[in-house]
C-alpha cells in the first residue's frame, strides 16, 4: 500500500518527468521554434480516416523516410459523433492511437481540429444532426452552432491532453488549427462572420494547449493565431503579423477526382519547384496536401461527386506504394532543406532580380552562406552568371547551391527512377478463375408497388433533413387521381422532375420509366420522360440518390438536395399544353433501402435468402454476394469492378465505398505524355484517363480480410455484370531509370525483391518515356549485358560506359545515356 509520503514523492517525480519531457513550441517572424531552435519543418497530410489503423505505421514510416518531420491531419467530426453525444473513436477511428503512432515514429503532429474541415469529405465534416438542430446557422455567430463547435473542440483537446499528446506535455502535437479556410468564404457572412472569427480565436486560446494555433486562408486572423497559406504556390504569401512565420498549410501535391472527371496529375518537377520557391523566399514550414491521400471508404466522400479513391497523386499512393519519382525527388529536396536549417531560419536574405524571371537569393550569416537560383520563366532555359560562375538553370526550376558555389539539387533534374504500378491477378492455383455469385432483388413492394412511406408531408423535403445522412437513398412517393375527362389525360404525357442531387429513378404505377443524373459542377438536373398514365389513381415513386453532400462554399450547408421540385405532369390537348403541378400533393417518404435495413451486407446475416440460379445481368436495384480468398502475398489489394454500374461494395461488412465504374471520364482534353511541367499548374493541366472508367479499382485494405473465407456484397443500383469482377494486387511492375555516360546506374526493387526481368535497355540516345521506350537512331542494345549482370539480384550497379556497351554510331557521337526499364 502506498503511503502518503510515497505518493508525494511519486507525484514530484511525475511532475519532474513531465517537465523534462515537455517540448517548448513557440514562433517568431522567421520560424516555428522548438526548444529554442528555429526549425525548417516539412509536413505531410495523412488522414487517419482514409486508411486503416493497420496501415498507419507503414505510411508514417514511409513519410519519415521521405524526409517528412510532421504528419498533419484533420479531425472528422461526423465520423466521431454520428449521433449527437454518441461517440466513436474505435478501430480505424482511434485518433489517439493515430497520434501515438506518429509519436512512436518520432515525428511531430499538426492537428487541424476545424471542426469544419472541407477536405472533399461528406458535408465538410459536419454531422447532419447539427444542420437539423432548431435555430442553428453553421459557421457564423450563432449560439447553437458555437456551443456545439466548442463542445466538440473541447472534447478533442481534452482527449489529447488526457493522453499528454500536446508538445507542451511532452507529446508530438506542435500546432493545432481552428476553423478552416473561412477567409475564402467570409464576406457573404458580413459582420457576423467577423465576430465569429474573433470568437473562434478566443475559444481556441481558452483551450490552453500550450502550442501555437493556426488559421489557414484567414488574412485577418487575430493574434495570437498564425494565419497561413493554402494553394499550389505560396512563395508570394506574407503573414499578417511580423511575429508570424511564413507557413504553408496546404500545398496541393495533385488534385482530387470527381465522377466523370479525368485523372489529375502534378509532376514531381512542379511540386519540387513550388516547395523550393517557398523556402527560397523565406518560408520555413510547409505541408503537403496530401502526402498520402487514401480512400473515401463507406459514404464519406463529399463534394458532391468525389470518387472513392482520394489518391491525390500524392507521394504515397492510395494503396500505400511509393509514387516514384515524386516521392524520391521530394525526399532529396527535403534533405537539402534540412541541411540548411540554421541558415534558412536565421540568415539574412538578399534577393536579386537577374531579369527574364530569374532570381538569385542569398542567405547569409557571418560565417556561412547558401544560395537559390530560380528561373520562373516558362520556356527559357537560362545560363545564369552568378558570383563569377555560370549555372544552367532550366525553365521553371530552382537550383540549390548550399555553399553558393556548387549546385547540389535542381527541381527539374529528376534522378529518382520512375516506377509503373501494375494490377496483378495473384490467386492461388486452385482458386476458380471467377467468383461464384448469388443474388437477390431489393424488395420494392412497399415503395415502387405500394407507395408506402413512414412520413408524409404536403411538400417536397430536403433530402439532407429527411434522410439525416443515414442513407444515400430517399423515396418520394405520391399518387395522382386523373378523371377520365381530366384535361391533362391523353396518350402523350410527360413526367417532369426538378432535382438537385444527384440521381433520380422514376416509377409510374410500378414501372420504371427512366433515370437521370447530374454532372459534376452543375448538380441540378431536369428529368423529363413520356409516360402512360391511366384514368383513376396513378402512383408516382421517385427514388432520389445522393452521392455525397456539398463540402465547400459560403452557406454550403444549406444547399438543398434531392427532389427540389417542381414535379409536374405535362399533357397536351390539341395545341394546348396542360401542366399539373404535384409539388404540394401529399408526399410520403421512406429513407433507405430494405436490404440495408436488413443488413444484407453483413456476412453474419444468414436470414436472407440468396439464390444462385438465373443470376441477373444489368438488373437495377439488385444485391449480389460471393465468397473469396484474398490474393496471395502481402501487396495491397483492389477490387476490379469493370462491368458494374453504380452502387456500394462491402467486404466482410466493411464498406469499401461507392463504386461507379460505368461513369466514363470525358473523352476530350487529355494532356500529352509526358506532361510539360513548366508553367503554373492548375487541376486541368495534366489530366489523363480520357474515355475510361473514372474509377475501375477499389481499395480493399488487407485488414478487412481474413486468410480464408471472405464475403463480398455488392448493391447494384444501375445494373451491371458482377461475373466480371475480380481481385488484384497493386504493386510495382517495372522501374525505369537512366544514367549519363561514365556514371553508375543503380537498380533495386522496393521491399528487397529481386530484379526479375529487363524490358528495355539501351545505350545511346533512346526515345520516349517510361513504359514506351524505344531505341534511338544509333543505340546499342544493352539487354544482354544487364540480364547477365542483374537478374535475380536485389540490387545491381553498372557503369554506363563505351567499354561495357560499345560505341553507338562510331566515335565522337556522344554523350550517351544508358536507359533501362526492369521488372521487380
Ligand atoms: C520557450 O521558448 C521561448 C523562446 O523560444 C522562451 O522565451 C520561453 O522562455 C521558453 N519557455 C519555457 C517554458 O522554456
Ligand atoms: C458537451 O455537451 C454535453 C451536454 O450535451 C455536456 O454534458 C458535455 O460536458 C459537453 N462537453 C464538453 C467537453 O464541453
Ligand atoms: C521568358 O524568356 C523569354 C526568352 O528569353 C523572354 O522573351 C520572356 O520575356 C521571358 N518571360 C518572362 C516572364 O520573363
Ligand atoms: C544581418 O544584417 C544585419 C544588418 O546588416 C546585421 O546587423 C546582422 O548581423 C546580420 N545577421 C546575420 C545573421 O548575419
Ligand atoms: C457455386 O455455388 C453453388 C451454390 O452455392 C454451388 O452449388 C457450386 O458448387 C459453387 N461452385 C463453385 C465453383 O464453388
Ligand atoms: C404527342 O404530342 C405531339 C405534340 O403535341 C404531337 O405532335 C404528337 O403527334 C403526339 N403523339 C401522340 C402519339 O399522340
Ligand atoms: C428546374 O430546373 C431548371 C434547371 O435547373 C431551371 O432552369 C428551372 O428554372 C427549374 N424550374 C423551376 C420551376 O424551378
Ligand atoms: C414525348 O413523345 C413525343 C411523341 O410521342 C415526342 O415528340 C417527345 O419528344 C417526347 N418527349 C420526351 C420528353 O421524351
Ligand atoms: C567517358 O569516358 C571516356 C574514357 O575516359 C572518355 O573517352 C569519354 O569522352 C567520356 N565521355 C563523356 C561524355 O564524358
Ligand atoms: C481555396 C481552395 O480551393 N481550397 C481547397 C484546397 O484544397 C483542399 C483539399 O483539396 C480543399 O479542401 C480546399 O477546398
Amino acid at each position: 500500500m502506498a503511503t502518503s509520503a510515497n505518493l508525494l514523492l511519486f507525484s514530484i517525480l511525475l511532475s519532474i518527468a513531465t517537465f523534462v519531457c515537455a517540448t517548448n513550441v513557440t514562433r517568431d517572424g522567421r520560424a516555428i521554434i522548438i526548444d529554442g531552435k528555429r526549425r525548417v519543418l516539412l509536413s505531410g497530410s495523412i488522414h487517419y480516416t482514409r486508411s486503416t489503423a493497420q496501415m498507419w505505421p507503414d505510411l508514417i514510416r514511409k513519410a519519415k523516410e521521405g524526409g517528412i518531420d510532421a504528419i498533419e491531419t484533420y479531425v472528422f467530426w461526423n465520423a466521431h459523433e454520428p449521433v449527437r453525444r454518441q461517440y466513436n473513436f474505435n478501430g480505424d477511428l482511434d485518433l489517439v492511437r493515430f497520434v501515438k503512432t506518429i509519436q512512436d515514429e518520432g515525428l511531430y503532429a499538426v492537428l487541424r481540429i476545424g471542426p469544419y474541415v472541407c477536405a472533399e469529405w461528406n458535408y465538410g465534416g459536419f454531422p447532419l444532426w447539427l444542420h437539423n438542430l432548431p435555430n442553428v446557422e453553421l459557421r457564423t455567430s450563432n449560439q447553437v452552432y458555437m456551443d456545439e463547435m466548442k463542445n466538440f473542440t473541447t472534447l478533442i483537446v481534452d482527449m489529447m491532453k488526457n493522453e499528454n499528446l500536446f508538445a507542451s506535455q511532452g507529446g508530438p502535437i506542435i500546432i493545432a488549427q481552428i476553423e478552416n479556410e473561412y477567409g475564402n468564404v467570409m464576406s457573404p457572412y458580413g459582420d457576423a462572420g467577423k465576430s465569429y472569427i474573433e470568437w473562434c480565436s478566443n475559444m481556441a486560446v481558452s483551450q490552453d494547449i500550450g502550442v501555437p494555433w493556426i488559421m489557414c486562408q484567414q488574412s485577418d486572423a487575430p493574434q495570437p493565431m498564425i494565419n497561413t497559406c493554402n494553394g499550389w504556390y505560396c512563395d508570394q504569401f506574407t503573414p499578417n503579423n511580423p511575429n508570424s512565420p511564413k507557413i504553408w498549410t496546404e500545398n496541393w501535391t495533385g488534385w482530387f477526382k470527381n465522377w466523370g472527371g479525368k485523372d489529375p496529375l502534378r509532376t514531381a518537377q512542379d511540386v519540387a519547384f513550388s516547395v523550393a520557391r517557398f523556402f527560397q523566399f523565406g518560408g520555413t514550414f510547409q505541408n503537403y496536401y496530401m502526402y498520402h491521400g487514401g480512400t473515401n471508404f463507406g459514404r464519406t466522400a463529399g463534394g458532391p461527386y468525389i470518387t472513392t479513391s482520394y489518391d491525390y497523386d500524392a507521394p504515397i499512393t492510395e494503396h500505400g506504394n511509393l509514387n516514384q519519382p515524386k516521392y524520391g525527388h521530394l525526399k532529396q529536396l527535403h534533405d537539402q532543406l534540412h541541411n540548411l536549417e540554421s541558415i534558412l531560419t536565421s540568415g539574412n536574405i538578399t534577393n536579386t532580380d537577374l531579369g527574364n524571371s530569374v532570381t538569385a537569393t542569398v542567405y547569409a550569416t557571418p560565417d556561412q552562406s547558401a544560395c537559390f537560383l530560380s528561373n520562373a520563366n516558362v520556356s527559357n532555359d537560362a545560363t545564369v552568371s552568378f558570383q563569377g560562375n555560370n549555372y544552367d538553370v532550366p525553365a521553371w526550376s530552382v537550383s540549390i547551391l548550399p555553399d553558393c558555389v556548387t549546385e547540389s539539387y535542381n527541381t527539374a533534374k529528376v534522378t529518382t527512377p520512375t516506377t509503373i504500378i501494375v494490377k496483378k491477378k495473384n490467386m492461388a492455383e486452385d482458386e476458380p478463375s471467377s467468383l461464384n455469385w448469388t443474388w437477390r432483388a431489393e424488395s420494392v413492394e412497399d415503395t415502387v408497388l405500394q407507395g408506402k412511406g413512414s412520413v408524409a408531408s404536403h411538400q417536397l423535403v430536403d433530402q439532407k433533413a429527411a434522410a439525416s445522412d443515414l442513407s444515400d437513398y430517399l423515396w418520394y412517393m405520391t399518387s395522382v387521381d386523373l378523371a377520365p375527362n381530366d384535361r391533362v389525360l391523353g396518350s402523350n404525357m410527360t413526367l417532369r422532375v426538378n432535382g438537385s442531387g444527384h440521381i433520380l429513378h422514376a416509377y409510374i404505377n410500378g414501372e420504371l420509366i427512366g433515370s437521370e443524373w447530374a454532372t459534376y459542377g452543375v448538380f441540378n438536373y431536369v428529368f423529363e420522360k413520356n409516360a402512360t398514365f391511366k384514368p383513376g389513381q396513378n402512383l408516382i415513386t421517385l427514388l432520389s440518390v445522393t452521392v455525397g453532400y456539398q463540402n465547400y462554399g459560403p452557406f454550403f450547408d444549406t444547399i438543398q438536395s434531392g427532389v427540389i421540385g417542381p414535379v409536374e405532369i405535362v399533357g397536351f390537348k390539341g395545341d394546348e399544353t396542360v401542366v399539373k403541378d404535384l409539388s404540394s400533393s401529399t408526399w410520403s417518404y421512406k429513407v433507405g433501402l430494405n436490404g440495408m435495413d436488413n443488413k444484407l451486407f453483413n456476412p453474419e446475416n444468414t436470414l436472407s435468402l440468396w439464390q444462385s440460379e438465373e443470376l441477373p445481368i444489368n438488373r437495377k436495384l439488385t444485391w449480389y454476394k460471393t465468397t473469396f480468398k484474398p490474393p496471395l502475398g502481402t501487396d495491397p489489394v483492389a477490387l476490379d469492378l469493370l462491368g458494374l454500374g453504380k452502387g456500394e461494395a462491402w467486404v466482410n461488412g466493411h464498406s469499401i465505398g461507392r463504386y461507379w465504374p460505368s461513369y466514363l471520364a470525358d473523352e476530350d482534353g487529355c494532356s500529352a505524355e509526358p506532361c510539360d511541367y513548366r508553367g503554373s499548374y492548375s487541376n486541368n493541366k495534366c489530366v489523363y484517363n480520357c474515355g475510361k472508367p473514372t474509377q475501375r479499382y477499389y481499395h480493399v485494405p488487407r485488414s478487412f480480410m481474413d486468410e480464408e473465407v471472405n464475403t463480398l456484397v455488392l448493391f447494384e443500383e444501375f445494373g451491371g455484370n458482377p461475373t466480371l469482377a475480380n481481385f488484384v494486387t497493386v504493386t510495382v511492375g517495372s522501374v525505369c531509370t537512366s544514367s549519363k555516360e561514365n556514371t553508375t546506374l543503380e537498380m533495386s526493387c522496393e521491399g528487397g525483391r529481386p530484379i526479375s526481368g529487363i524490358n528495355f535497355a539501351s545505350f545511346g540516345n533512346p526515345q520516349n518515356t517510361c513504359g514506351s521506350f524505344a531505341q534511338g537512331q544509333c543505340d546499342t542494345d544493352a539487354r544482354g549485358f544487364l540480364v547477365n549482370e542483374c537478374i535475380g539480384k536485389e540490387s545491381c550497379a553498372v557503369e554506363a560506359t563505351v567499354k561495357n556497351f560499345g560505341e553507338p554510331c562510331g566515335r565522337g557521337t556522344g554523350p550517351f545515356r544508358l536507359v533501362v526499364e526492369y521488372l521487380c
